[in-house]
């Protein structure tokens, strides 16, 4: 695990130093508005720590399996706030080039707001 990574993105965002929608600012978890939505509800939800993916994050073993743990209780917590907790969401890890996977800090896509077709394209 590296703690941050200075030419990271979301370490930025996470640290403060990049500007962000934030609606969760916790001691090992941040929550933001996705800059580019793809669901009247589109929240990022990422560690302050590092780790390229979530496979990463689960090899690292603890503490990686109790951030897992937070980062998708708080996923749940996202979607309750933003109203979208009955009507039901989605929490996605893209994971590697063939997931789309853009930004190499392990973050869980909460989406909802409307109705989703499966498969994803
Ligand atoms: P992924 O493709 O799974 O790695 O998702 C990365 C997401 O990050 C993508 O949906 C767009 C979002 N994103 C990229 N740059 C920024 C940014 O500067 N601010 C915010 N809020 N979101 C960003």
């Amino acid at each position: 695990m590296i703690v941050s990574v200075p030419e990271c993105l979301f370490c930025g965002i996470a640290a403060g130093d990049v500007p962000a929608t934030k609606v969760a600012d916790g001691e090992r978890i941040v929550a933001f508005r996705d800059i580019n939505p793809q669901a009247p509800v589109h929240v990022l939800v990422i560690p302050r720590d590092h780790y390229p993916n979530v496979a990463a994050l689960v090899a690292a073993g603890d503490p990686g399996k109790g951030l897992l743990d937070e980062l998708i209780a708080a996923a749940g917590k996202v979607a309750a706030a933003e109203g979208i907790e009955d009507s039901g969401y989605r929490v996605v890890f893209n994971t590697g080039p063939d997931a789309g996977q853009s930004v190499a800090h392990v973050h869980a896509h909460v989406l909802g707001g409307r109705a989703m077709a499966w498969p994803p394209g």
